[in-house]
């Protein structure tokens, strides 16, 4: 497959130099490579979206999907996942979709561990609205709605991850179309719910946020949870020095939602959806 296969004839509307521009496509690259080693074909992958500049990507992949509500990208690709269990299901998010909007589902996902893909655009800056804080803005933030500055101390979305039980957390940079590749197509092949921060300049709103490349160094993918608490807690994102970890920050292999639901588990042993359950099938 060409990569061109997956892009529409919507104009591309993001501002220029947006690195939003580079994650569709590092998305592209991942999808086309799977796809080229066989394991997939096209018609395997949907998407879900939130609201917000990222969401936008929605419309500029050629991928069936559905392009919900603010925040709720990921109950709409477990609704998915539990029509077809046999999808390969990516969602988009904004750090304000995923960490305020939609946290109560995005705590769950992490519970319920469906075999999904989270991609979070977070540019620390609720960016389509005008630039609000959102919960990673940098404390001391002076916006429009904040003229005082932010009180509050941003979250750590990684930590969150890690003490909801994720069985897959990474980060990557929107500037390494490399390695946002790499940590893609892991994420994508991770058995269960991965859960992938991309660290992503804003070319217009909270600019004193970014800029942070020089500071990132890659590791290899870690599976110790200790080690992972500590890299998780490396970068406060308030700080204007200090490292930054870029990778696979944890794994493990954790039974998925489809798995635990034995109809799933039937739909994905005979490779069908609902609309052809077998007669054995019974709904009360
Ligand atoms: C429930 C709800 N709350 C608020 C909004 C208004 N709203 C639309 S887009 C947006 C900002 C999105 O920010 P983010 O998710 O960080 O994505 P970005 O635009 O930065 O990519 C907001 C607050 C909405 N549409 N629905």
């Amino acid at each position: 497959m060409k990569k061109e296969k997956l892009s529409t004839k919507s104009e591309v509307t993001w501002c220029p130099g947006c690195p939003n521009h580079m994650i569709l496509e590092s998305v592209k690259r991942t999808i086309t490579e799977l796809v080229n080693s066989g394991k997939y074909k096209r018609e395997d992958f949907a998407i879900t979206a939130d609201v917000g500049c990222h969401a936008k990507i929605f419309d500029y992949l050629n991928l069936s999907g559905i392009y919900g509500l603010h925040g709720r990208a990921v109950p709409l690709a477990i609704g998915l996942k539990i029509g077809n269990p046999n999808l390969r299901v990516l969602s988009f998010m904004g750090d304000g979709a995923a960490y305020s909007e939609g946290i109560s589902h995005l705590a769950h996902a992490f519970k319920y561990n469906p075999d999904t893909t989270l991609i979070v655009h977070d540019n620390q800056s609720f960016s389509l609205t005008t630039g609000q804080p959102t919960p990673t803005t940098q404390k001391g933030y002076v916006s429009k709605s904040e003229p005082l500055g932010t009180f509050d101390e941003p979250v750590n979305p990684l930590m969150f991850a890690l003490s909801m039980n994720a069985s897959f957390v990474a980060r990557t940079n929107a500037r390494d179309m490399n390695h946002m590749v790499e940590i893609f197509r892991k994420a994508i092949l991770h058995k269960g719910f991965s859960f992938v921060e991309v660290i992503q300049d804003c070319v217009v709103f909270n600019l004193e946020a970014n800029h942070k490349d020089p500071r990132m160094y890659k590791i290899r993918d870690n599976f110790s949870f200790e080690r992972a608490k500590k890299l998780a807690a490396e970068y406060d994102y308030s700080s204007k020095t200090g490292k930054i970890p870029i990778g696979v920050i944890y794994k493990e292999r954790k039974p998925t939602l489809e798995e635990k639901w034995p109809q799933l588990r039937e739909l994905m042993k005979l490779k069908r959806d609902w609309r052809r359950k077998p007669r054995s099938f019974k709904l009360k």
